[in-house]
C-alpha cells in the first residue's frame, strides 16, 4: 500500500511489493536488450546497497517480476519512489521513464490482454549530466524501488487526483475541492463526479473529457460540522471522490483532510488564528539496516519518539518524504516542512530547471491534502548571494505559491549576511551552527542575536517570522567522556540543551529544527569531505535509531517550551 489507509473501494488494486528478480550492472549484447539472466531474488521495497555484497553499488540495476491483469481496463502503475531514474518495460517493450527518486509517479498502459505479463524496471542511480538533483552530498544517495508500488485497473476515464483546501470564515469551515479527471483512452468520455466529507456530499456535475487528456472539476463544500486539526488534536476526516458512468459507480479515490489554516501575522506564525511555535527536527529517511527504504514500522517508531521528545515538527530534509510518513504525521499530529529534492544543487546543471520544476509539481500534486504539511520549501543552501541566485529563488518560491497558495513558503539559507533573497519567502530560515562549526556554547546567544539584529535592521527580511532550520553538534553513539570534548555524547547533550534554551526563549524565533533526528550515512568515497565513520553524526538517535544522551536533554527543553507556550 502506498498509504497507511485504503485509497480505493471500487478500483481494483494489487501490490507490487514482494519478491522481484534483480541483476546489478548486467552485460548486454545490445543497449536495447533486456538482461538475459537475473542473479538475485530481492524483496521490494528495498535500497540495493543494503543487499549483501552490494554495499557500495552505484550503477544500473535491473528488476523484474510478473503481474496479472483482467484485460478489461487500462492499467495504472503507481510508484511511491524509485531511486533515481527508472525506465519501465512491459513484455520487453519500453513504456515509460521517470527521474527523481523521492516523488511518487505513475504510468498508465492501455491494451494489455488479460493474463500474466512481465514488468522490468531498469534503474540508474549514477551521478552526472543526466541528474541535477541526485548529486554527491551529505547523505548517501541510494538505488532501488525504495517505496511501495502497486498496479491499479482503472476505467478509461478515472480520478487522477483530488486537491482540497480548507477555509475558515467567521468561525465556519468550508472545503474547496478540485478533482482531476484523466482520460487514458482515445475516445472522448463523459462522467459525473461527486465528493463527500464529514457527512456532506457535493455533486460536481457531468464532465466531458477528450481522449488522452485531463480536466479539473471544482466545487465547495460549505457549513461543515468539523473539529479543527492541530498537532495537539489531529482530527482527520475522510474525503471521498466518486465517478459515475450514468448510474454506475466506476471509480473512486479516498483521502483524508484536516481543517486548519496557516498564516503569518507580522513576525509570528499563526495556526487557526493562534500563534504557532514549531519545535522539532530535520529528519533524513535513513536507517542502517534499511538504507533510504524505511519500513512503515520504523517511521511509526520515529513519530512516537518525536512525540515523546515533546516535538511537534519535522523538516523533511532534504527531499519529499514517503507518503506513509506524511500519513503518520497527519494521524499523530506533527507539523511538516516539506521540501523539494534540492540541497546545494547547481543552477547551471543542464537538466536543473526541468528536473527541479518537475520535483516541485510532483511533490505538491501528490501531497496536497496532508494537513500536517504547513510549509513548502525548496533550495536548501543554494546560491542566495548572486543576482542569478536571487532570480532562481524567486522563481521556485513563486512556483510553490502558484501550485498551492494555502501554505507558507521558505528556503533554508547559509548565505547569512550575504543573502539577497530574504524578501522572497514568507519565513526566513537560517542554518546556523554556533558551538559546532564556529563559536562555543558560551557564544550561542550573542551569535544568534547578531544575525537576527542584522536581519531586522539591514536586510529585506526585516520583521519576517524566523525559523532556525538547522543547528546541532555531532556525537558518536557510546562515546562518553568526563572531559566532554567534541564528538562525545556529553558535548552534544550540553550543546543542544543550551541551543534550545536560547532559541526557544528568543522573542524573534518562531520555530526550531535540530540537525538532525538520526545519524545518516555518507558515501564511503568521502563525497562530502571526511565525515568520521562516513556518517553525519549529528543525530539525537544514531543510525539504528538508538537514543544518545542528548535525547533526554532535548526532551527536557522541548517539554519546558511546550508547557510555557501551552501547546
Ligand atoms: C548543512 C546541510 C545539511 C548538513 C549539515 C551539516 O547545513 O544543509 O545537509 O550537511 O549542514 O551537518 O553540516
Amino acid at each position: 500500500m502506498l498509504r497507511t489507509f485504503v485509497e480505493h473501494r471500487v478500483r481494483k488494486v494489487a501490490s507490487l511489493d514482494g519478491c522481484w528478480n534483480f541483476v546489478p550492472n548486467c552485460e548486454r549484447k545490445d543497449a536495447a536488450d533486456l538482461p538475459a539472466k537475473y542473479t538475485r531474488d530481492v524483496f521490494v521495497p528495498m535500497a540495493w546497497e543494503t543487499l549483501p555484497g552490494l554495499e557500495h553499488f552505484r550503477g544500473t540495476g535491473w528488476m523484474r517480476r510478473r503481474f496479472q491483469v483482467t484485460g478489461e481496463r487500462p492499467v495504472r502503475f503507481a510508484f511511491g519512489g524509485v531511486l533515481h531514474t527508472a525506465t519501465v518495460y512491459i513484455d520487453g517493450k519500453k513504456v515509460g521513464k521517470h527521474y527523481d527518486g523521492f516523488v511518487p509517479w505513475d504510468l498508465v498502459v492501455t491494451g494489455l490482454a488479460g493474463g500474466e505479463h512481465e514488468l522490468v524496471i531498469e534503474i540508474n542511480n549514477t551521478f552526472g549530466k543526466h541528474s541535477a538533483l541526485h548529486v554527491r552530498g551529505d547523505h548517501y544517495s541510494s538505488g532501488g524501488i525504495i517505496r511501495p508500488a502497486e498496479i491499479q485497473e482503472v476505467p478509461p476515464l478515472f480520478i487522477d487526483k483530488i486537491f482540497a483546501t480548507p477555509k475558515l470564515t467567521r468561525g465556519k469551515w468550508s472545503l474547496n475541492v478540485r478533482v482531476l479527471l484523466r482520460n487514458a483512452g482515445r475516445k472522448t468520455m463523459t462522467g459525473r463526479a461527486a465528493v463527500s466529507v464529514a457527512g456532506e456530499k457535493l455533486d460536481l456535475g457531468e464532465v466531458t473529457v477528450a481522449g488522452k487528456s485531463s480536466l479539473e472539476v471544482a466545487g465547495k463544500l460549505t457549513g461543515l460540522k468539523v473539529k479543527p486539526w492541530s498537532a495537539e488534536k489531529p482530527n482527520l476526516y475522510t474525503l471521498a471522490a466518486e465517478l459515475f458512468d450514468g448510474d454506475q459507480l466506476v471509480d473512486d479515490k479516498i483521502d483524508r483532510v484536516g481543517f486548519r489554516e496557516i498564516k503569518v501575522a507580522g513576525s509570528k506564525l499563526m495556526l487557526n488564528g493562534k500563534p504557532l511555535y514549531l519545535r522539532g527536527y530535520n529528519r533524513h529517511e535513513f536507517h542502517a539496516q534499511h538504507g533510504q527504504s524505511l519500513p512503515v514500522e520504523v517511521m511509526a517508531r520515529d513519530v512516537q519518539m518525536l512525540k515523546d521528545l515533546g516535538c511537534n515538527f519535522i523538516r523533511t530534509s532534504h527531499y519529499p518524504n514517503d507518503m506513509r510518513m506524511l500519513d503518520l504525521c497527519d494521524e499523530f499530529g506533527i507539523y511538516v516542512w516539506e521540501e523539494t529534492n534540492s540541497t546545494s544543487v547547481g543552477f547551471k546543471h543542464p537538466r536543473y530547471t526541468e528536473q527541479i520544476t518537475a520535483c516541485a509539481e510532483s511533490m505538491v500534486g501528490w501531497h496536497f491534502n496532508h494537513p500536517a504539511i504547513v510549509i513548502w520549501a525548496t533550495l536548501n543552501e543554494c546560491d542566495a548571494k548572486s543576482p542569478s541566485g536571487r532570480k532562481e529563488h524567486g522563481r521556485m518560491l513563486n512556483l510553490l505559491r502558484q501550485l498551492d497558495g494555502s501554505r507558507l513558503v521558505t528556503y533554508a539559507s547559509c548565505a547569512w549576511k550575504d543573502d539577497v533573497c530574504l524578501d522572497l519567502p514568507d519565513i526566513v530560515s537560517w542554518n546556523w551552527y554556533t558551538a559546532w562549526y564556529w563559536g562555543s556554547i558560551e557564544t550561542i546567544a550573542e551569535s544568534i542575536d547578531d544575525l537576527l539584529k542584522w536581519q531586522d535592521t539591514k536586510s529585506k527580511g526585516k520583521g519576517k517570522p524566523v525559523i532556525i532550520s538547522e543547528f546541532g553538534a555531532g556525537a558518536f553513539y557510546g562515546f562518553r567522556s568526563q572531559e566532554k570534548g567534541k564528538w562525545t555524547e556529553e558535548y552534544q547533550a550540553d550543546t543542544l540543551s543550551e541551543l534550545l534554551r536560547v532559541y526557544m526563549n528568543h522573542p524573534r524565533i518562531s520555530g526550531v529544527a535540530i540537525w538532525q533526528f538520526n545519524d545518516v550515512r555518507i558515501s564511503h568515497q568521502q563525497d562530502w569531505g571526511a565525515r568520521p565513520r562516513c556518517i553525519n553524526n549529528k543525530g539525537t538517535v544514531d543510525e539504528f535509531h538508538r537514543p544518545k544522551l542528548a535525547y533526554e536533554a532535548v526532551k527536557k527543553r522541548m517539554h519546558e517550551a511546550r508547557r510555557r507556550l501551552g501547546s
